[in-house]
């Protein structure tokens, strides 16, 4: 039988386990990638690890979330990656260079490799031919260390797709469209393979929209096949030499299909708060807008960026609208400025931002109270601008432009023909400001450099015969990692000091939260279907963990954060019967008897009240995860492995 594109990606970098739905696999990772939100802590982990020097074909650390610098943390933590980064083995883009998707896209995403990334957009590379997936940044850390990377084996979703974009309607549409079919958990366990006709017309910066998406969906990744339009890409990016050719055999059979029709999609939006809150722009109709955000990972390419300044030129941001722009790397900050482009969109009053995350992890540009902003970014939970009543609606770069000149969100056929842009064959290529790692035999001499922000990591201990546990929150569905450990200029320069994080821990919910968790000792949270969806960012479980959260008992777990968890110690449980949920109430005591015995031989699992009324649970462990918790987290399981090895 032939084999799909996800499965030819696996089968050629698996190390261990079956290529059968569901069943723990490892691969062999040739490329990661860091961010310096994550970054310090998968630094600090792979320094734990004692490795030398990353082991695979090429790591990456960026700089581009923490570039508010209102405070020494920010820039010390630089300094930290920077030199950590020279001294083992990693390449590392410096703060200016631009958001570690668009860089990796344009400057070392190779078809054919595995990446992953502690961030949860890491697979933008799957617009590339990647197999690109967001991960803790311990796992990060095991990879740069020539470990495995496990997953269980997704499914395959095949999205087929016919016809061409009309006018105005752009990739940001169709990824819409999939989140509006799919909804926020329709991906989970899954990989979303794009295929079709309508392939052909969508260039690879239109493609890494899609599969960057895609992590909206909870899915492990999307990929599109490596063809004609990517060989282009890389040539214009003078790297035609890393382009090999994928595509699915013919007779590749897949899970669940899905088709769409591209001519005949509309302009879309995602309402607040939650990305699969989809309507058509017309259909929702002309609200007034406050502010338009365009960039982020998601939408800041050239082409992005030379159709937004297309659509600008010669008019006037509406008064009532404040418009921000961060185009996505220096390559294209550099070039629209060559071509006038840049010209055009600081005239029409545009106030044009650094290349970097910036307000789409609340990195400064709050909307004012109770606003509207319409973002070309990919995610719009509630309070993650940084304004907690702030109604984010996301959208295309042309719906964003076309509001923010009328005022109101406005479906960009409204404005006539649209503009039309070349996208040069030939980009500007010049890394310097990506500095190489130290040659080996210089290494040694280069020091380390711990700013005082950077604090030691929380550790767990290894999993008790039975746990005791206070239920601190009942969190309900859909709960977002940024519900849990928020981010937004405040706190993101602390993710190196998990004591101080911890006092934002699930803030939102529960302002009380640290206390309350200080007060109870070991504690459990409850909570609802796709606990944790979002972002990839471990604090997400070392904070609780440092909090004294042994477990977590959800109805479903999106998979990075379930991953995260278990990395940490925190044991991540399953109702057997979803209705228990509600039984439960914030203050009951949990006892969970026998849990180790119980994932050690299979046994029954189950939560007992105080009052003796049991709640059977289940766990989605593999055999290698339950004994990293038995260990008390992965890089004890790792150390011990290790020294076991030594032996
Ligand atoms: C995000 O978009 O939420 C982030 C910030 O990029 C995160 C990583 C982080 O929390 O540092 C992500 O998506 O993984
Ligand atoms: Fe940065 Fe936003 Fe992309 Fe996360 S989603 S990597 S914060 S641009």
């Amino acid at each position: 039988m032939g084999m799909n594109i996800a499965q030819k990606l696996i089968a050629s970098h698996l190390t261990d386990g079956k290529m059968r739905v569901g069943e723990d696999i490892a691969l062999r990772i040739d490329q990661t990638l860091t961010q310096d939100a994550t970054g310090t802590m998968a630094y600090l982990e792979f320094e734990a690890m004692g490795v030398p020097r990353a082991r695979t074909e090429r790591s990456v650390a960026y700089i581009d979330h923490n570039t508010l610098q209102t405070g020494f943390e920010n820039a010390d933590d630089h300094r930290f990656i920077q030199s950590c980064a020279k001294k083992r083995g990693i390449w590392f883009s410096r703060p200016g260079n631009g958001i570690c998707h668009q860089v990796h896209l344009e400057r070392f995403g190779k078809p054919g490799k595995t990446l992953i990334g502690s961030d949860s957009h890491t697979p933008t590379g799957g617009g590339i031919g990647m197999l690109a997936i967001g991960a803790g940044g311990l796992d990060v850390a095991i990879a740069m260390g020539g470990g495995a990377y496990h997953i269980p084996m997704p499914k395959v979703v095949f999205v087929k797709l016919i016809g061409k974009l009309q006018p105005w309607v752009s990739a940001k549409d169709v990824i819409l469209e999939v989140l509006r079919r799919l909804s926020v958990k329709g991906g989970v366990g899954k990989i979303i393979e794009y295929g079709g006709d309508g392939i052909s017309g969508l260039s690879v910066p239109e493609r890494a929209t899609i599969t960057n998406m895609g992590a909206e969906l909870g899915a492990t990744t999307s990929v599109f096949p490596s063809d004609g339009v990517t060989r282009a890409f890389l040539k214009a990016q003078g790297r035609e030499s890393d382009w090999t050719p994928l595509a699915p055999d013919a007779d590749a059979q897949y899970d669940e299909t899905i088709e769409i029709d591209l001519t005949a999609l509309e302009p879309l939006a995602a309402m607040p708060h939650m990305p699969d809150r989809v309507k058509s722009i017309a259909a929702i109709g002309t609200i007034p807008v406050d502010q338009v955000c365009i960039g982020s990972c998601t939408n800041s390419s050239l082409q992005d960026m030379l159709k937004v300044a297309a659509i600008l030129k010669g008019k006037t941001v509406c008064s009532s609208v404040s418009l921000a722009i961060a185009p996505g790397s220096k390559q294209v900050l550099t070039m629209l400025a060559r071509n006038g482009a840049l010209a055009d969109m600081i005239a029409s009053g545009a106030r044009v931002l650094e290349s970097a995350c910036g307000p789409c992890i609340g990195m400064g540009q709050s909307p004012n109270s109770g606003g509207v902003s319409l973002r070309t970014f990919n995610r719009n939970f509630e309070g993650r601008s940084g304004t907690a009543d702030a109604k984010i609606y996301l959208v295309s770069p042309e719906s964003a432009a076309a509001s923010a000149l009328t005022g109101v969100l406005t479906d960009p056929r409204t404005l006539g023909e649209m503009p039309s842009v070349t996208i040069p064959d030939v980009f500007l290529i010049d890394d310097n400001m990506i500095d190489p790692p130290a040659a080996p035999e210089e290494a040694d001499a280069i020091e380390v450099q711990y700013g005082p922000n950077i604090k030691p990591l929380p550790v767990a201990v290894p999993l008790p015969e039975s746990l005791r546990l206070t239920c601190v929150l009942k969190a309900g569905d859909d709960i977002t990692t940024d519900h849990i450990m928020p981010a937004g200029a405040k706190i993101l320069p602390y993710r190196s000091n998990i004591p101080y994080l911890s006092k934002f821990c699930f803030a939102q919910l529960d302002a009380d939260f640290a206390a309350h968790c200080q007060a109870a000792g070991d504690c459990v949270v409850v909570g609802g279907q796709n606990y944790g969806q979002g972002s990839s960012r471990e604090h997400a479980a070392l904070v609780p963990l440092y909090l004294g959260v042994k477990a977590v008992i959800a109805k479903s777990f999106a998979r990075i954060h379930a991953a995260n968890l278990v990395n940490a110690g925190i044991v991540p449980l399953l109702f057997a019967d979803p209705s228990d949920y509600d039984k439960i109430g914030t203050g009951d005591k949990l006892e969970l008897p026998q849990l180790r015995k119980a994932l050690q031989t299979g046994g029954d699992l189950f939560a007992q009240n105080a009052a003796g009324e049991r709640y059977p649970l289940t766990a989605q462990l593999s055999r290698l995860q339950i004994a990293v918790l038995l260990a008390g987290g992965l890089l004890e399981y790792t150390k011990q492995n290790a020294e076991k090895k030594a032996i």
